[in-house]
């Protein structure tokens, strides 16, 4: 893993810091800040209740509304074995989904992730001479933006290793979601769910009282056996009811189909302010888990893991010793994680593309139809990828793409060259639309080109062919790994909205941007549109070609193949 990207140089996230108008404030204020308040917090309860009209308000609300009788009580096995597997769920989630935050450490609200206006990140500035240099070996890449982190911390740890901290996220999030549903189902048929949905508006001054006496350190009775008291009930049931299905609905927004379906890559549901969210609901997982599990150690451990560990209203010592047991089996889990996906890379991509990697791809059946305004457009693209350097391609380039050539072979009646004359002749359709990278970072530009429909038509291809492979002019980022390319399915280069671009924003093409011919297709992520085109191919499998997973990225990085999201 030495030699991991390119063999990037590590550069470790920092501690994340959040920006407040012009400063950059670090987050580890919220430490000693949270201290101070806690303190303040616990001085004010505990003169409070020394007050008549306090005591009489606990007296009158006690902290848990009145139950009904016919209110389930204890922890049914399925509830407990839910919890169980959801804790070993959210831990992968977790990790993985701070490894994709490490892939593009800034957060926005504006969907072209503009430099200068993230409201959160895990490094320092982009370096100011880097954006727009006049030598594009100069441009600051969304690679070069990457950070690294612990590798106990994040899944697995070293920068840029997203495409598998993606199969780690995706498939737990699929059996996260299966665990949620199940969850759902059985707490609605059995009744559970009145122990942890607000029935009345008395919870309200009940979760107030609550907060009071636990802040007055003179906890209140702990009865959660039976029924929770209401501040419990209130968290359960945002984070049941509220944030879990926020992280999934936050996660689907972050897709390039979803948005090229509905037309969500610019205004209030793009592609940042889904990420945004994401990021506030793991925020509040992590803070749930946190107090949760000080709670269940401050009120009673030995009585608290009877009930979730056997569902029993006891106070034996076994439910503690298989609690533990349990712990040591999730920390060999989380220990492990990080060291095996290193060792068997390929191994990751193959379980993640057959357990979720069909799934995902479902989505490639949404029509990527949607258009932005020339308003939408993002006055700042990031750039991404590693340039041409052959002298093939300089030359090309200072002859203005006179001898340029496009070859189209392959699986096709007419084998073709176009020369960039021959493109610029053919009709030029011009859309603007979302380009979402995998790295996180997104960006609306105005394309210019021919449309794949147009050259199909030219080159005829045969029945057989079912991929069409776009080969760069550029090598990869690893060293001896070969030129860049990338697989398509036929069908989709049939959608009018594949393009063939020559031109960006009304101007041609930019070196950095792909000049002199780069690819859109709109349903998938960004690593799949190969900029500098040297040839297309038309093929019925792509498993001779490379390393056979499809592209290069997905041969090198473990991406898959089928990214519309
Ligand atoms: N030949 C080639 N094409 C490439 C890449 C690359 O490294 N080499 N990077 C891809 C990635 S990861 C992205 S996000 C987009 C970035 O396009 P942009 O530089 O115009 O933003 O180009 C894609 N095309
Ligand atoms: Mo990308």
């Amino acid at each position: 893993m030495g030699e991991w990207a390119g063999g990037i140089a590590d550069e470790p996230a920092r501690i994340p810091s959040i920006r407040i108008g012009r400063r950059w404030i670090s987050t580890l204020w919220l430490v000693p800040l949270a201290i101070a308040a806690l303190v303040v917090a616990v001085a004010i309860a505990q003169h409070l209740r020394q007050f008549d009209w306090m005591q009489h308000f606990i007296a009158r609300y006690p902290g848990t509304p009145a139950t009904d009788a016919a209110e389930p009580t204890g922890f049914p096995a399925w509830l407990r074995w839910s919890h169980l597997f959801n804790i070993v769920f959210m831990m992968f989630i977790i990790r993985a989904g701070l490894q994709i935050l490490a892939d593009h450490p800034r957060l926005y609200l504006n969907s072209g992730s503009t430099p200068g206006t993230a409201w959160l990140r895990l490094r320092g500035p982009v370096p100011p001479e880097r954006l727009n240099p006049s030598e594009p070996a100069q441009a600051w890449t969304a690679k070069d933006d990457s950070v690294s982190l612990p590798r106990w911390l994040g899944l697995p740890g070293t920068r840029h290793t997203i495409g598998l901290a993606r199969w780690w996220h995706f498939t737990f999030d699929g059996l996260w979601l299966l665990n949620g549903i199940a969850f759902y189902v059985l707490l609605f048929a059995t009744g559970q769910w009145r122990r942890i949905v607000p029935q009345s508006w008395d919870v309200l001054p009940n979760a107030a009282s609550t907060m009071v006496q636990y802040l007055s350190l003179d906890f209140p009775a702990n009865d959660g056996f039976v029924a929770y008291n209401s501040l419990q009930l209130i968290a359960y049931f945002l984070t049941v009811f509220v944030f879990a299905p926020m992280a999934f609905v936050t996660g689907l927004l972050q897709a390039p189909a979803i948005a090229a379906r509905f037309g969500l890559g610019s205004g209030p549901a793009n592609r940042q302010v889904a990420r945004s969210i994401h990021f506030g609901v793991l925020a509040w997982m992590v803070f749930f888990i946190a107090v949760h599990t000080a709670m269940v150690f401050t009120t009673g451990l030995v009585e608290n893991l009877n009930h979730i560990v056997f569902g029993t209203d006891t106070d034996s010592y076994w439910a503690l010793a298989a609690y533990l047991v349990a712990m040591a089996v999730i920390v060999v889990l989380w220990l492990l994680a990080s060291p095996v996906t290193l060792r068997y890379p390929r191994v990751i991509q193959k379980v993640g593309r057959s357990s979720v990697g069909w799934i995902k791809g479902l989505m490639e059946w949404f029509n990527p139809d949607a258009e932005y305004s020339e308003k939408d457009i993002s006055p700042y693209f990031w750039p991404n990828g590693t340039l041409p350097n052959s002298e093939h391609y300089r030359t090309l380039q200072s002859g203005n793409w006179v001898d340029y050539r496009l070859r189209v072979s392959g699986l096709v009646e007419k084998p073709t060259e176009f020369t960039y004359a021959d493109l610029l002749d053919m009709d030029k359709h011009e859309q603007i639309t979302q380009h979402y990278c995998i790295q996180g970072w997104s960006g609306i530009a105005k394309w210019g080109g021919v449309r794949m429909a147009d050259i199909l038509r030219v080159v005829t291809p045969l029945p057989s062919a079912r991929w069409v492979v776009f080969t760069s002019m550029a090598d990869g980022s690893e060293p001896g790994g070969g030129r860049y390319y990338d697989c398509h399915k036929i069908e989709h280069m049939r959608h009018p909205k594949a393009l063939l671009a020559y031109e960006m924003n009304g101007e041609p093409l930019t070196e950095t941007h792909g000049a002199p011919l780069r690819l859109r297709n709109e349903v998938e992520l960004g690593f799949k549109q190969v900029k500098w085109i040297e040839s297309i191919e038309f093929v019925e499998s792509f498993a001779h070609i490379g390393k056979g997973q499809g592209g290069y990225n997905e041969d090198h990085e473990y991406f898959g193949y089928r990214m519309p999201i």
